[in-house]
């Protein structure tokens, strides 16, 4: 699985449900070569596109590409906070992929997270960001490498049920780090033990996004951080399929995961509950 020709991949399937290299390959419904004049036509686009059981990664990519960001089509979703990055809801989408607005102030950055199993597309509307990704800690297993442990090893069940215990199977080992990786977490959150040190981030890239810019990641590839280290304000477009409301968020220094709701700033150009949005933000978490 980690060697997914991403290219290829059908993004309307989470990454680990992936059972057969045939549902990889999509047919490629969408070809539009022109230009897409503004934010409402991309979304009409996307909702085209993603009507289909077989939706493209790279389809989606140059769907995004095609948009080419003016700031009266997205102003009304751009609102920032002053210290932290705001997630601001644009369309709810048809089940299958939500679009967002994010607000990037200067200096402002995410914790290291990963994407809940989906597909993340991102697209750069004003400013500049630097994205910086990371391997998964040692001890920590992505959905999707979990799911191929498990069919490597022949056993049919999720990796924290009980598992088929035979000799072969990896999943009773994979079960036992995590559950030593929740332990160790556990105690080190009650009282500071440096037991905590499950491994250290390492980075494997670091990317620049200009204006126009669509980048893509799943888990399969990493984790990543974004940040903003300029003086001027940045925007980006965050399509992800399907939608999540949680993530886990890594300590940069220990790898220590923790689970985070994600909600929104504002929806549909209008700001949600100030204590509802302010408690419970990914950007919170860094
Ligand atoms: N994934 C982060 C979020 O949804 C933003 S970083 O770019 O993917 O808050
Ligand atoms: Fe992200």
């Amino acid at each position: 699985m980690d060697n997914l020709d991403i290219e290829s991949v059908n993004c309307k399937i989470r990454l680990s449900e992936y059972t057969d290299t045939g549902k990889l390959c999509a047919q490629r419904p969408v070809d539009i070569k022109e230009e897409i004049p503004d934010l409402e036509t991309l979304i009409d686009e996307l909702y085209k596109i993603f009507s289909y059981d077989h939706v493209n990664v790279d389809d989606v990519q140059a769907l995004m590409s095609r948009y080419k960001s003016d700031r009266k089509h997205w102003k009304k979703y751009a609102k920032f906070d002053r210290l932290r990055y705001t997630r601001n809801l644009v369309d709810a989408g048809n089940g299958a992929f939500n679009i967002m607005i994010l607000c990037w102030g200067p200096g402002h950055a995410s914790p290291i997270h990963d994407h809940a199993d989906s597909h993340c597309f991102m697209k750069l509307l004003s400013g500049s960001l630097e994205e910086v990704r990371y391997q998964w800690p040692q001890n920590v297993h992505s959905e999707v490498k979990k799911s191929l442990k498990n069919k490597q090893s022949g056993c049919q069940r999720q990796i924290n049920d009980t598992c088929c215990q035979s000799d072969s199977c990896q999943c009773a080992e994979m079960a036992d780090i995590c559950e030593r990786t929740v332990r160790i977490g556990a105690k080190c959150e009650q009282d500071g033990d440096q037991e905590c040190n499950i491994s250290d981030m390492v980075e494997i890239g670091k990317t620049s996004l200009k204006l126009d810019d669509v980048c893509y990641i799943n888990d399969a590839q990493g984790l990543h951080r974004m940040q903003n280290g300029h003086v001027d304000e940045a925007v980006s477009l965050h399509l992800y399929c399907p939608p999540f409301d949680s993530c886990q968020v890594f300590d940069a220094r220990s790898g220590k995961p923790t689970i985070v709701p994600v909600t929104f700033w504002s929806k549909y150009g209008t700001k949600v509950d100030r204590n509802i949005a302010a408690k419970t933000q990914i950007a919170d978490s860094q």
